[in-house]
C-alpha cells in the first residue's frame, strides 16, 4: 500500500501570490525555483493558481512553460479573474486591513494580501482544499506528502498554518505581555503561542465555508475589540490576522510541523532578542520546504 494512498487527489489546487513582479527579476527568480522545486518532486498533476497583476500572471505563465519541459504533463495554469476577487475581497477583508497593513484600505489589489483568510467566499464552491504558498520557497519532498497533513486535522481545524520562526510576535505583543506576564501569548513553542507564519497554508475550503465559528471573527467589530484588547497592530496581513484569532481559538488551527515552512529570515536575531531567538528559530529534523523569507538566499542542496 503507498504511503500516499490515503486522501490525496490526482490533482492539487496550488495558489501562490506573485504580483508587482514586472521589472522585478528577483521575485521572478523566487518564484522560478518554486515552481522548479514543487514540479520535480511532485507525485500528482498541479493546478497552478497565480494571484497577481496581469503583467504578473504573464511572467508566471511564461516561467512555467520552461519549467521542466520533459514532463510538461505535471502541471497546468488555472486562469482567475483577478479584478473581480479583488473586488469581492475588498469589502469582507476591509476591516482586516485597518488592523494589519501599513496602508490601511486604499488599493484594491492590496486587498489581496488578505485572500488567504476569506478565499473561501471568492473562489467556486467546487473547491475543496488548497495549498497557498508564498513565492519565495523551495520545496525539497513532495507536496503530496504535505497534502497528507489535511487528514491530521482536528475536528475544529479549518486552516494548517506552521509557527513563526522569530520573535516577531513576541515584539508585537510586548504591552500586553508586560501587563500579563503570564501571558503563553507571544511565548516560544512547543508551551507558548508564538504566533503563525502564512508562507505554507493548508486550507481546507469546505470547513472554513461551513464554520460559523471561523466566519463569526471576519467582523469589524471582533478585530477592533481583540485588537485592544491585545494592544496588537500588525503589518504582516493574513498572518496577523490568523495569529491574533488564534489566541482565544486555538483550536481553528492545525499547526504544520516546521519542516513544511523552514522560515530562513533573522531579522529580529540582532534587534534585542539574542537570548531568546533560538527558541523560536530553531526546527528540528529533516527540511522538506525551505522559505527563504525576507531576502534570505535558501542553500543550495
Ligand atoms: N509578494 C509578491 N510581490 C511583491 C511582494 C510580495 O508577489 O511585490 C508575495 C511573494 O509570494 C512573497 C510573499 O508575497 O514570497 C511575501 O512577501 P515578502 O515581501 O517576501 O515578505 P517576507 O518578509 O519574505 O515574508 C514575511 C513572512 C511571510 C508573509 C509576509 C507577509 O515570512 O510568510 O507572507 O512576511 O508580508
Amino acid at each position: 500500500v503507498s504511503e500516499l494512498e490515503f486522501s490525496v487527489p490526482e490533482e492539487i489546487d496550488v495558489i501562490i501570490t506573485f504580483t508587482k513582479a514586472k521589472d522585478n527579476w528577483q521575485l521572478a527568480d523566487k518564484f522560478r525555483r518554486c515552481v522548479a522545486s514543487l514540479v520535480k518532486h511532485s507525485s500528482v498533476m498541479l493546478a497552478f493558481h497565480i494571484i497577481g497583476d496581469k503583467d504578473s500572471q504573464q511572467i508566471a505563465e511564461k516561467i512555467l512553460k520552461e519549467v521542466d519541459s520533459g514532463t510538461a504533463a505535471k502541471h497546468r495554469v488555472v486562469h482567475l479573474d483577478i479584478d473581480t476577487m479583488a473586488k469581492e475581497l475588498h469589502s469582507i477583508v476591509l476591516p482586516m486591513q485597518k488592523y494589519f497593513s501599513y496602508k490601511p484600505g486604499s488599493y484594491y489589489s492590496d486587498s489581496l494580501f488578505f485572500l488567504s483568510a476569506a478565499i473561501h467566499r471568492v473562489v467556486p464552491e467546487t473547491m475543496h482544499r488548497v495549498i497557498m504558498l508564498d513565492a519565495d520557497l523551495k520545496f525539497r519532498e513532495d507536496i503530496a506528502k504535505l497534502y497528507q497533513k489535511f487528514n491530521d486535522f482536528k475536528e475544529h481545524n479549518v486552516i494548517g498554518i506552521a509557527y513563526e520562526g522569530q520573535p516577531v510576535y513576541r515584539h508585537t505583543f510586548w504591552k500586553y505581555r508586560q501587563e500579563n506576564p503570564s501571558t503563553r501569548v507571544g511565548d516560544p513553542p512547543p508551551k507558548g503561542l508564538p504566533g503563525f507564519n502564512s508562507g505554507v497554508l493548508l486550507l481546507d475550503l469546505h470547513r472554513m465555508r461551513n464554520s460559523k465559528h471561523y466566519n463569526s471573527l471576519i467582523n469589524e467589530q471582533v478585530l477592533e475589540e481583540q485588537t485592544k484588547k491585545y494592544s496588537f497592530k500588525g503589518h504582516l496581513g493574513d498572518q496577523d490576522f490568523f495569529t491574533l484569532i488564534s489566541i482565544e481559538h486555538e483550536e481553528l488551527f492545525y499547526v504544520l510541523p516546521c519542516n513544511w515552512n523552514r522560515q530562513l529570515c533573522k531579522y529580529w536575531r540582532d534587534k534585542g532578542y539574542e537570548s531568546v531567538f533560538d527558541l523560536y528559530f530553531k526546527c528540528e529534523g529533516p527540511i522538506y520546504v525551505y522559505h527563504g523569507n525576507c531576502h534570505t538566499p535558501i542553500p543550495e542542496d
